[in-house]
């Protein structure tokens, strides 16, 4: 059995659904620290689960005989921001709850997301290479890549199976994000479906590694499913589809709503933006588990617009 934390988050949501699809609904538990979509509460088990409660993550554990971990609660860029000590508790200790119950036997296989914002103002912009200097300077940025240390080393001491991915900024249309520095590139497509502008709160130049939801679920389900043995870095993989800046994605809007506008007012979210990289080298994820992407912009721009019309 699989079970999801933070299930009712932009990916969680997503990846819950496409779990249940292809392994059955009762075979999928959904868990969050509160209730999510219709859609996702009516489709299969669901527990409110703090994912920082060993006990009570051990509970569901021993309860669902689940074999399989995919711990997406965390808190992003922009909000850690405002509460940095709340984001490491929560995005570590629920990390340090599902890496010893691994250890203990508890769990097979563990999913855990880590992020572009591993990489800080000194690293290299462009293609961004595996490995490389990663000085963050985001709480979220430190919780992450701290993160990917430990799963690096629960593998190597304990042979604990974790996987891990650096998901560039994601877009999806099921589920607003939750706190990003990145989610512009979601609220665009509402506002310019719903008021014909937007005021964007990065520079018009702030290019940033973006990839669609169905692309970055595709990723997870197939490192999820490579051999163990295939997987060469345990610590998070690179991941690429796409690199956009805020002009470019209101262009392409453009496209499909003419007399769409965007003006542009920064916040404190372009210095987070201005710390990470522009575009990502993903050339391991290619070689060790046959990464492809199949969303470019346009693409993106398409499906997103379809589906929030209707
Ligand atoms: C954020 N969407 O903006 C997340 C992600 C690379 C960006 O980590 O914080």
């Amino acid at each position: 059995y699989i079970l999801i934390i933070g299930a009712c988050g932009q990916i969680g949501t997503e990846l819950t659904l496409t779990l249940r699809e292809r392994f059955g609904n009762e075979h999928v538990v959904a868990s969050d620290i509160r209730e999510g979509s219709e859609s996702l509460m009516n489709s299969g088990p669901f527990e409110i689960l703090d994912a920082t409660n060993y006990d009570a993550l051990e509970e569901v554990l021993a309860y669902y005989e689940i074999s399989e971990v995919y711990l997406m609660a965390a808190m992003l860029s922009a909000t850690a921001e405002k509460f940095p000590m709340r984001a490491w508790n929560l995005n570590m200790n629920s990390l340090f709850n599902v890496l010893n119950l691994a250890k203990e036997k508890k769990i097979d296989t563990i999913f855990w997301p880590s992020s572009i914002a591993v990489f800080g103002p000194n690293t290299p912009k462009e293609n961004t290479p595996q490995n490389t200097i990663m000085e963050p300077s985001t709480v979220y940025g430190i919780s992450k890549q701290s993160g990917e240390r430990w799963c690096e080393y629960y593998y190597n001491k304990f042979g604990v199976d974790v996987r891990s991915i650096r998901y560039p900024g994601l877009i999806s249309w099921k589920t607003m994000p939750g706190g990003g520095t990145t989610d512009y590139a979601v609220e665009i497509y509402h506002k310019a479906l719903n008021q014909g502008s937007y005021t964007c709160f990065l520079k018009e130049d702030t290019s940033l590694p973006m990839m669609f939801m169905d692309d970055a679920i595709k990723a997870t389900l197939q490192l999820m499913e490579a051999e163990s043995e295939s997987i060469k870095v345990r610590s998070a993989y690179n991941l690429s589809s796409m690199s956009f800046n805020p002009s470019e994605i209101a262009k392409s809007i453009q496209n499909h709503i003419p007399d769409f506008k965007i003006a542009y007012d920064p916040d404190f979210r372009q210095a987070i933006a201005d710390s990470w990289p522009s575009s990502i080298d993903d050339s391991e994820a290619q070689k060790d588990w046959n990464w492809k992407p199949e969303f470019d912009l346009d693409r993106t721009t398409e499906t997103m617009l379809e589906n929030l019309k209707s």
